[in-house]
């Protein structure tokens, strides 16, 4: 008898994050098989966040936040919740031997770290000022192989590495939809989630970033607290100029991870520079602006400080904050020039 061949052409263009992952190691054998199943857990971690996430608006009709629920557990606020649930979540499996966390001012060693090769810094989620109105968040991470030959004994060095010796970052933003975006220096790709069978989907297969871009993202409420460059940037951004597409538009959510979201789809830079009320910026080397870069350099795009590279910039200090120019290159290398006072 014939074997029975089964083709059903609407599943040809699913792809799940594990067939994409399956077909990633056979195109690139030089990524750890380790690395993948780190991924993995960031996607599981991201599911259970994402279950609190979308029950945000019930926090005072159910008693959660800061109160005590049917349980008569206490219920944690949500980016408290989302940090303890990721180290939770991910720390069982034993593949990370250190991470550190936007949330916590130490180092933290996961219960099973005597045969994990990787560190993981991350931003349980960022945007906590939008989480109780409805508005996009998101956690934000960055895998690195620790330096140390015992994972048992790996320690703050081995968080503390520049952005490019990254093996692995990505972001998972809890928006309209919630979309996961990650590299490991073979392109950037973006999966949407659909709950509906409780997976995530290839929908942004090798993002590639405009070269310029028509928005530009900065809180300008700031103005006082820049510096003159800056003001000159942005002053910029708003004259009518139609060769280089001038003016941009204003886009900002306060959300770093859904405003570089935008900004990486659509073409546009994101600015937080050093202000007065925030000397070294306000964002943090890295958990944020080092897996952004990353990202945003395998879209095309650029990360500075208006100086210096991010990725190449080297840590002194696990809650490091940098000044972040980031996204569209053209965009990006004329914010540096205003920034270094070369217009
Ligand atoms: P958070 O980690 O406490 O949420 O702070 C970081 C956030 C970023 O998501 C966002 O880009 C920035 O702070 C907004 O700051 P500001 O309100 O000063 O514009
Ligand atoms: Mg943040």
């Amino acid at each position: 008898m014939d074997p029975i061949t089964l083709n059903d052409p609407a599943m040809n263009k699913l792809t799940t994050i594990e067939s994409h992952f399956l077909q990633q190691q056979k195109l690139y054998p030089e990524v750890n098989a380790e690395v993948i199943d780190l991924l993995h857990d960031v996607a599981f971690a991201a599911k259970l966040v994402r279950r609190e996430v979308v029950r945000a608006g019930l926090a005072d009709i159910l008693g959660l936040t800061g109160s005590t629920n049917v349980q008569g557990e206490e219920v944690k606020k949500l980016d408290l919740f989302a940090n303890e649930k990721i180290i939770c979540a991910i720390g069982q499996h034993g593949r990370f031997a250190i991470m550190g966390s936007e949330e916590n001012d130490s180092i933290i060693i996961p219960p099973k770290n005597e045969t994990g090769n990787y560190a993981l810094l991350f931003d349980p989620l960022d945007g906590s000022s939008n989480i109780d109105v409805n508005v996009s968040v998101g956690t934000i991470f960055s895998i690195y192989r620790i330096k140390s030959e015992d994972p048992g004994n790996a320690s703050l060095a081995d968080c503390l590495q520049s952005g490019a010796e990254q093996v692995a970052a990505g972001y998972v933003i809890y928006g309209s939809s919630v979309v996961m975006v990650y590299t490991t220096g073979h392109g950037v790709h973006g999966f949407t989630y659909d709950p509906t069978i409780g997976e995530f989907l290839l929908s942004h297969e090798n993002i590639i970033t405009p070269e310029r871009g028509k928005y530009y993202s900065a809180n300008e409420g700031s103005w006082a607290q820049l510096n003159d460059g800056t003001k000159r940037f942005l002053d910029y951004l708003k004259e009518e100029d139609a060769e280089t597409g001038r003016p941009y538009s204003t886009r900002y959510i306060g959300s770093l991870v859904a405003d570089f979201h935008r900004n990486l789809l659509t073409g546009g830079v994101f600015v937080y520079p050093a202000t007065k009320k925030h000397k070294q910026g306000k964002l943090r080397l890295m958990y944020e602006a080092n897996p952004l870069s990353f990202i945003c350099e395998q879209a095309g795009g650029r990360a500075t400080d208006g100086e210096r590279r991010i990725l190449d910039i080297v840590p002194e200090e696990l809650h490091q904050r940098t000044p972040l120019y980031i996204g569209s290159k053209e965009d990006v290398l004329v914010a540096e020039e205003f920034e270094q006072g070369k217009r």
